[in-house]
């Protein structure tokens, strides 16, 4: 394999561990905190998890090891989409595992969750791991989608661990799979299997995140990396002065992602899909907000602009996610074979306008014909339309198009408007973690191995304090059950861990809010640049702007 020069650098760097965890594996002792309950439905969650439930809060500090000296068997995966610095999460829990006890054994068990039920996996040794440490992806062992949750899962998981001795599992995913590690950490305890379920929390989506959890790893970087390449797009449409610029970034459920490269880039416009939601903006509403900008800024003679989109926008446009709701009962069972078999689209139109009803064929109408062809692209497992095909960020420029057309004809609007447009996701998931998610990653796993050593099960890695530098975060877990609520799920009510959506009355959006309307009419873009790994501190180990405006 060839190595970059910056690859062979990275190998070389030493993560930052939190102070606690400095002084060597036999200065780390527990200190044990309050007993904890679940967010909502506390009764309900102890009834589901009677041997998990109400577990302390626990912090590492300084102070004699006491933790029971067995021979420890890992085994850990990584769960859905990848995220910068899960190598290092597997590495920290690797130094941590080796350093507590050379025959200690770590076991990465290969594509996922699938891999845990098909007995794939590879022992890890320090030449294999030597090869990831600090780099991006998942490549060590590769990830899955699958979900781990059935008994029948649950039952050959545990013949897995018995024939491996696996003394515990490390589940490295987001909100659903650290979710199915509390249920399999509850199985594994009602059992008496012996074995203890850790979670690490991942996700670029930024939504894995609660009074506990103060950021799942990856957003850090992928945020960053989107940024450079959004404020090199600004400053392009600022040298060119001719193209609005369509951006759409990752992030299906939540708006975290669009909200940080806007507080990094500042860029003219940002819709943020939870206001959306929580305003009941329709797209012609949309449509028009940002026209008022480029008719704004075409009056100052500046017919350009940049406009972030978060992926998942369409589905908090109210109008548009009944639309969707209806297209989905529309294809539902064999009604989609009947769908595709119709020859052409002018008759598929006709199955279509049977089909919806008055108010959501007036939306369906409204939209450009490729995006009424991608809402009856293949459904997801579930049978619901796959919103990240849908070329939202096109839609949302052509409805601006119409508005300004509609302007233009009344004679309001003068200006010129060639959009273009991007979508910002995978760039992102695999960059060389920056040093705050090549630390943090690192802590997350060093971490969680002190969780086993000290017998936990049904907890995640928590690390917080992280605004503040690394030295000063704060190692321990955090019941996974705490952060749990219940919700209805595919007809069924389940205890999930509750999503993170943007605030409306946080810190980061407020602080967005304040700003807006003067970027949606001046040019104040800001260039972050790209994610720097070595020079000074206040650059390379730079927080992201959401953790540093919650915290402050
Ligand atoms: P996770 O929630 O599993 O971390 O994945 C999030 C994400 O990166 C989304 O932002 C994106 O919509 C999705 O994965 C894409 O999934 P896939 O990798 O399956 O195409």
């Amino acid at each position: 394999m060839t190595l970059s020069p910056l690859q062979e650098a990275r190998y070389e760097y030493q993560p930052k561990l939190p102070g606690m965890l400095r002084q060597g594996i036999n200065e780390i002792s527990v200190k044990t905190g309050e007993e904890t309950s679940s967010v909502a439905d506390q009764d309900k969650i102890k009834a589901l998890f009677p041997n998990t439930y109400g577990k302390c809060e626990i912090t590492f500090e300084k102070g004699q090891n006491t933790s029971e000296n067995k021979k420890q068997v890992v085994g850990v995966i990584l769960s859905g989409g990848q995220a910068p610095g899960g190598h290092n999460v597997i590495s920290g829990l690797y130094d941590a595992l080796k350093a507590t006890n050379k025959d200690n054994v770590l076991l990465g068990f290969k594509g996922g969750p699938s891999g845990l039920i098909e007995d794939d996996y590879i022992e890890m040794t320090d030449e294999f791991i030597n090869q990831y440490r600090n780099t991006g992806g998942f490549d060590i062992i590769g990830s899955g989608r699958t979900k781990l949750e059935t008994e029948e899962q649950f039952e050959i998981v545990t013949k897995v661990a018995a024939k491996h001795g696996l003394t515990a599992i490390v589940i490295i995913g987001g909100d659903d799979s650290n979710t199915n590690a509390a249920v399999l950490a509850e199985y594994m305890a009602e059992h008496k299997t012996g074995v203890q379920v850790i979670g690490c929390p991942k996700t670029i989506d930024g939504d894995l995140k609660n009074e506990d959890i103060e950021a799942s790893f990856g957003f850090d970087t992928a945020t960053k990396t989107y940024s450079e390449v959004i404020g090199n797009i600004e400053r392009d449409a600022n040298s060119a002065k001719k193209y609005w610029h369509f951006i759409k970034v990752m992030g299906r459920s939540a708006s975290h992602v669009a909200l940080e490269c806007a507080l990094q880039t500042q860029p003219n416009i940002c819709l943020i899909g939870e206001e959306i939601a929580a305003k009941e903006r329709s797209l012609a509403d949309i449509a028009n907000y940002i026209a008022d900008s480029v008719e704004a800024r075409a009056n100052n003679g500046d017919n350009f602009g940049v406009v972030i989109v978060p992926e998942g926008i369409i589905e908090f446009v109210p109008e548009f996610s009944a639309l969707i709701a209806e297209i989905n009962e529309l294809l539902a069972g064999d009604k989609a074979e009947e769908f595709n078999s119709l020859v052409d689209w002018a008759t598929k139109e006709h199955f279509i306008e049977r089909g919806l009803t008055d108010k959501s064929m007036r939306v369906f109408a409204l939209l450009p014909e490729f995006v009424q062809k991608q809402l009856f692209l293949e459904r997801d497992p579930h049978g619901n339309v796959q919103v990240s095909l849908i070329e939202s960020e096109k839609l949302i420029s052509s409805l601006v198009a119409d508005t300004l057309n509609e302007r233009k004809i009344k004679g309001t609007y003068k200006g010129k408007f060639s959009p273009l447009h991007h979508f910002f996701g995978y760039e992102g998931r695999c960059a060389f973690p920056s040093n705050f998610d090549a630390d943090y990653c690192y802590s997350l796993g060093y971490n969680a191995f002190m969780l086993i050593q000290y017998g936990y099960t049904g907890y995640l890695s928590k690390v917080s304090n992280l605004a503040a530098p690394a030295e000063e975060w704060v190692a321990g877990g955090m019941p996974i059950t705490k952060m749990m609520n219940i919700e209805r799920r595919n007809g069924e009510d389940k205890p999930v861990i509750r999503k993170a959506l943007v605030e409306l009355d946080g810190k980061p959006f407020n602080y967005f809010v304040s700003k807006r309307k003067e970027w949606s009419v001046k040019t104040c873009y800001t260039y972050p640049g790209a994610i720097q790994y070595y020079g000074p501190s206040e650059v390379c180990d730079a927080t992201t702007k959401t953790l540093a405006l919650e915290q402050k």
